[in-house]
């Protein structure tokens, strides 16, 4: 007689494994795709919305004999301090002087006396000379009223402004419903925005909009914004269309993951702006989105259904493991009675 024949009962825990097994498999399914799905689900709606800074930035900027602001451009968020710990990296002598006026840029063609006057005239926020080698702090602090505002950075040493030493300080803003800093991400894979919704619910243009845009995957790309609100370009237009009218910021990817760049610029007057990404293929591809900027975002589609799917396939696979343990339990039972030996079950 044959093992396979013998009456000796099965273990509990081995009749019940096919039932374990198919419990198993089914949640290693279900499990990411569930996930998938609330993804999606949560992704629709993931305007970009304002990210405020932290209430207190600190920036290292260098002033260097280029001369130069390096970095030139600083953001901080309405109603906070702004630390900047100045380094003078070069031979000569630069200010880190902040106009008390906002949204005005001095003219460079005026001469150092002009230059004077007009601060003599305005005030600064800030007018800090910096000597060769030296570090400093300069601390500025912007009120809630200045969201949405930059103020031009300049040196008032004589001829720096002319040669190029300026830059600005823009003020985001962290009031609700005043978005400013928006923030989103390429997928390089998919050739996606995420998100493809920008919102700026502002209600005074100009106004400049900060969009820190950051690489998830390793291909090039750029975010190229339109000129024009309310105009959709196409695939077979948009390079003429380009041609035609400069884009609103067009910045370059850097093609690394984690890789970000700054779009920084004005939106002229309410309305939807399109933005693409200029790489060959990326816009045919879905690479764009929408900025509503002053206007309302549209309610997105109705939620995909299969979400509701995959939670099925959850609670499939946990009564699967439900029978799974009865069955374990009963043969467990089962077992405690011996069972007739063969023969001996006929009279
Ligand atoms: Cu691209």
């Amino acid at each position: 007689m044959s093992d396979a024949g013998r009456s000796r009962p099965r273990s509990p825990l081995r009749r019940a494994a096919p039932w374990f097994v198919a419990a198993f498999f089914l949640t290693a399914v279900g499990l990411p795709a569930t996930a998938a799905a609330a993804h999606v689900l949560h992704a629709f709606p993931e305007v970009g919305y304002a990210h405020p800074l932290a209430n207190n930035t600190s920036v290292d900027v260098n002033l260097t004999d280029r001369p130069a602001f390096a970095p030139s451009t600083l953001s901080t968020a309405a109603g906070s301090t702004l630390s900047v710990h100045l380094t003078n990296v070069g031979n000569l002598t630069h200010s880190f002087t902040v106009l008390a006026q906002p949204n005005v840029r001095l003219n460079t063609s005026w001469t150092p006396g002009e230059i004077d006057a007009y601060l003599a005239a305005n005030g600064t926020l800030a007018n800090q000379s910096v000597a060769p080698g030296a570090s400093t702090w300069v601390n500025l602090t912007f009120n809630a009223s200045t969201g949405f505002d930059f103020f031009e950075i300049l040196s008032v040493v004589p001829y720096q402004f002319q040669a190029g030493m300026s830059g600005e300080i823009d003020i985001t803003s962290n009031a609700p419903g005043l978005a400013l800093s928006e923030n989103t991400t390429v997928e390089g894979s998919q050739y996606l925005f995420i998100p493809n919704v920008l919102a700026a619910n502002v209600s005074h243009f100009p106004v400049n909009l900060n969009v820190l845009v950051t690489n998830l995957g390793s291909f090039s790309h750029t975010f190229t914004m339109v000129p024009q609100a309310n105009v959709t370009v196409t695939v077979g237009n948009y390079s003429s269309y380009f041609d035609a009218h400069a884009p609103l910021v067009s910045v370059n990817v850097p093609a690394n993951p984690g890789g970000t760049v700054w779009a920084n610029f004005t939106i002229p007057a309410p309305g939807v702006y399109m933005y693409i990404c200029l790489i060959q293929g990326h816009f045919a591809n879905g690479m764009y989105g929408s900025l509503y900027a002053g206007v309302p975002v549209p309610p997105p589609p109705a939620a995909p259904s299969t979400a509701i799917v995959m939670s099925w396939i959850l609670i499939g696979s946990g009564a699967l493991l439900g029978i799974g343990i009865a069955v374990a339990a009963l043969s467990s039972l089962v077992g405690r009675f011996p069972p007739k030996a063969p023969g001996h079950g006929h009279h």
